[in-house]
């Protein structure tokens, strides 16, 4: 049985990706290249900046120091316009029902996202304060696959890494969960996600039980 569980915040509870996505998109336009949802699969899971930089070598663009603050700071202030307007039926199918089950179980659980958003997404679908821990963009100094922020979640919840169970739907997340030393949940396509312990398609797919085997 786990002693923790771990979650990614995006493509694992809610599907930021989508507005992530419109967002770099809309950048991309103004900036004069095309940006595909094929391209954005490149950026789950990766930095604000991180992102910013595989965008621009997609457009094939040098840009300075500075012009990459502002641009990333015109992407974030879209982003953040659309997830201000999120309430809780974004949460994704299972979710709800996998968290009470946790704590029917006295399983703790910590957020373990890349994003400095994630606070307010988390107030935003009415989580905020149901996780015992929350280790996101602020907190961190090294992006997945660094196991950083994953080794950080399980201080917080003073559990041993090698009992955490890690929720990832990103190749960064489950490189950084394997580093951690975590049992890792791949969320989404095997065939895409490689490494992970388990997959599954949606969260619907998941109960305490299935972890204990
Ligand atoms: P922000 P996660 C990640 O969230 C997203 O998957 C990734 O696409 C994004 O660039 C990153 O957060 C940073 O987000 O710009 O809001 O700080 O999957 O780690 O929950
Ligand atoms: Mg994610």
């Amino acid at each position: 049985k786990p002693h923790a569980v771990i979650f990614d915040l995006d493509g694992v509870i809610v599907d930021t990706a989508k507005h992530h996505f419109q967002a770099w998109k809309q950048l991309a336009d103004e900036l004069g290249f095309n940006f595909t949802e094929e391209d954005n699969e490149r950026l789950k899971g990766v930095s604000r900046m991180d992102s910013l930089n595989i965008l621009l070598e997609i457009g094939g663009l040098n840009k300075s120091e500075s012009e990459k603050q502002e641009l990333a700071a015109r992407k974030n202030k879209r982003y953040v316009e659309a997830i201000s307007v999120m309430d809780e039926s974004e949460i994704l199918p299972g979710v709800l029902r996998f968290l009470q089950e946790l704590k029917e179980h006295n399983i703790p659980y910590a957020l373990g996202s890349a994003s400095k958003n994630a606070p307010l997404i988390l107030k935003q679908i009415g989580l905020y304060e149901k996780f015992n821990a929350i280790v996101d963009g602020n907190s961190i100094s090294k992006a997945k696959p660094d196991p950083e922020v994953f080794l950080r979640g399980a201080e917080e919840l003073s559990v041993t890494p090698g009992n955490c169970v890690v929720f990832e739907d990103a190749q960064s997340g489950i490189e950084a969960g394997k580093a951690a030393g975590m049992y890792v949940v791949g969320v989404g396509d095997s065939a895409v996600l490689a490494g992970a312990d388990d997959y599954i398609r949606t969260m619907e797919e998941m109960t305490v039980s299935r972890l204990e085997k």
